[in-house]
């Protein structure tokens, strides 16, 4: 099924210069940008994108490392590009994530775990509405999608 996905490189991918190695890790499994922003979040912004975790002793934490500089959002698109992105980053606790990973090859706790990917579609249309609006949302051709694909 082809997919939209919402994924944001957290401001510890961004500080620790792993934008690029994350970006050509999504494109080499072969997923297609359909829109990338570079942005420090809003308050409201941030509630918004965390809404579930709200009252979560974690929560203050979470809103303060994802404001704490500039990410990058970004929508790609694919077969199943919601799950093949969380395989991608891994396990939410980067300690058990698998080697080949994000997560598994960048980080070691899960405060720090450097990438944010929507966990189905429905979440993913939500977040990817918070930081684009549909104008924004680019549809091209990837050069390769019929080697890519049956
Ligand atoms: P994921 O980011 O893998 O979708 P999630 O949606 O359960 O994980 O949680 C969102 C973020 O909140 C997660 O990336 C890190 C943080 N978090 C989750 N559970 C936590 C916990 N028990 N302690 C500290 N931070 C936590
Ligand atoms: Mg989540």
């Amino acid at each position: 099924m082809r997919e939209r996905t919402f994924v944001m490189l957290k401001p510890d991918a961004v500080q620790r210069c792993l934008m690029g190695n994350i970006v050509s890790r999504l494109e080499n499994r072969g997923l297609k940008t359909v829109a990338m922003k570079f942005l420090v979040l809003s308050e409201a912004q941030a509630a918004e994108h965390y809404a579930e975790h709200v009252g979560k002793p974690f929560y203050p934490g979470l809103l303060e490392y994802i404001r704490s500089g500039p990410v990058l959002a970004m929508v790609w698109e694919g077969d199943n590009a919601v799950n093949v992105a969380r395989q991608v980053m891994g396990d939410t606790r980067p300690f058990e994530a698998g080697p080949g990973t994000v997560r598994g090859d960048f980080g070691l706790e899960i405060g720090r775990n450097i990438v944010h990917g929507a966990d189905k579609v429905e979440s993913a249309q939500r977040e990817m509405a918070i930081y684009f609006s549909p104008e924004e949302l680019v549809n091209w051709t990837r050069i390769d999608d019929k080697w890519l694909y049956e």
